[in-house]
C-alpha cells in the first residue's frame, strides 16, 4: 500500500496526490508518495484560487439566499484532511493545483447568513460530536450539531459524552434528555480520558486508513482523547512544544495526526458558537454554579 493510500485515499494512485496534514499560512504540509521523504510544503497555486474567487464573489450575490450548505462552502480555500493535486517541484516550491471532491464535510452556518459557512472538518470517516459531563452539557447544543450533520455528506455521527469520571448524582436526567434528542440519529458514546470508561467503544472506530474528526467546544476533552489514542510518545513531543513557546499543545489550528494504528484524527480548535440561533436562550448549562473539575 502507497503512502497517501495509508492516509486514506480511495480511489486511483496518480503522482502528485497528497493530503493536508496541517496549514501554516499559505503554505500546507502534505503527505504524499513522491520520494524521498514522502512529505512536502507546498503553497496553494494563487491564480487558480483567486480566479476561482472571482467567479465566486461575482455568481454569490444571485444565489446566495437559495443555496445549500455545501454549494455555498468555501472551495477555493484546502484546509487539514483534504486531498488535493499538486505540481511537484523537488529544487524549490511545489503547488496546490486542485482540491480534489470531498466525501465528507462539516459546516457551520452563519445563522445571520452575512458569511459564507465555515468548514470545519472534511473527509472524515467518523465524525465525534464532543461535549464534556460538566459545565458544557447541552442537548440544545448537540442538536444544533446534529442538525448540520444532516448535510455532511458521508461519515457517520457519533455523539461523545467526555469526562463521565465527573458523573454525579442526578445525572442520569441530563442523559435521558440527550437520549431523547440524539434518537436514532447517532450512537451515543460515554467515555473518560482520565479512567480510560468506554475507550473499548471508542476503539471500534479507530481502525487503519480510517479518519476521525473531533469536534466540540473549547475544553471538552478532545486534545486529550488524541494525547490518548497516540500515545505517549507523541503526546511528550506536543509537551516539548509547549514548552519551547509554540503552544502547540492548546490547538490552535487543524491538525491531522497519524495514530500508531493506522487510523488518523482531525483535531479541530475549540468552537466557541457554531453558528446556534438564540443559543444561550436554548443552553441547558449543567452546573454552572459549581464548577466540578479541578486540576
Ligand atoms: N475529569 C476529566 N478531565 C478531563 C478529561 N479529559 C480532559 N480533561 C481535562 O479537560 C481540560 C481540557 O482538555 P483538552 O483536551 O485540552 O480540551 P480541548 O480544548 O477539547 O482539546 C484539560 O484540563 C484536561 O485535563 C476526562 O476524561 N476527565
Ligand atoms: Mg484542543
Amino acid at each position: 500500500m502507497t503512502r497517501i493510500e495509508e492516509f486514506g485515499w480511495k480511489g486511483e494512485v496518480e503522482p502528485g496526490l497528497g493530503r493536508i496534514v496541517s496549514a501554516h499560512g499559505d503554505y500546507y504540509h502534505l503527505v504524499c508518495n513522491e520520494q524521498p521523504s514522502g512529505e512536502i510544503l507546498a503553497r496553494k497555486k494563487k491564480s487558480v484560487f483567486s480566479y476561482r474567487k472571482r467567479v465566486e464573489r461575482q455568481t454569490s450575490a444571485a444565489f446566495v439566499s437559495s443555496t445549500r450548505a455545501d454549494e455555498n462552502a468555501d472551495l477555493s480555500t484546502p484546509i487539514t484532511g483534504d486531498f488535493v493535486r499538486f505540481r511537484y517541484n523537488s529544487q524549490g516550491e511545489s503547488l496546490i493545483t486542485e482540491i480534489l471532491p470531498r466525501f465528507s464535510h462539516f459546516e457551520r452556518k452563519d445563522p445571520t447568513a452575512k458569511r459564507k459557512s465555515q468548514t470545519l472538518a472534511v473527509n472524515f470517516d467518523t465524525l465525534f460530536i464532543m461535549m464534556s459531563l460538566n459545565e458544557n452539557f447541552s442537548t440544545a447544543r448537540i442538536k444544533r450539531y446534529l442538525t448540520l450533520a444532516e448535510d455532511m455528506g458521508g461519515g457517520e455521527p457519533v455523539v461523545v459524552v467526555t469526562k463521565v469520571d465527573l458523573r454525579q448524582e442526578g445525572d442520569e436526567e441530563f442523559f435521558e434528555e440527550l437520549r431523547e434528542t440524539v434518537g436514532d440519529k447517532a450512537r451515543i458514546l460515554e467515555i473518560s480520558s482520565l479512567t480510560s470508561e468506554g475507550m473499548d467503544t471508542v476503539m471500534e472506530y479507530v481502525k487503519p486508513g480510517r479518519t476521525l474528526a473531533f469536534i466540540g467546544s473549547s475544553g471538552v476533552g478532545k486534545s486529550t482523547l488524541l494525547n490518548t489514542l497516540a500515545g505517549e510518545e507523541w503526546a511528550a513531543t506536543q509537551e516539548i512544544q509547549e514548552w519551547s513557546g509554540k503552544g502547540r499543545h492548546t490547538t490552535t489550528s487543524r491538525e491531522l495526526v497519524m495514530l500508531p494504528s493506522g487510523a488518523m484524527v482531525i483535531d479541530t480548535p475549540g468552537i466557541r458558537e457554531i453558528g446556534m440561533l438564540g443559543e444561550q436562550d436554548e443552553i441547558r448549562a449543567k452546573g454552572t454554579s459549581s464548577h466540578r473539575w479541578r486540576k
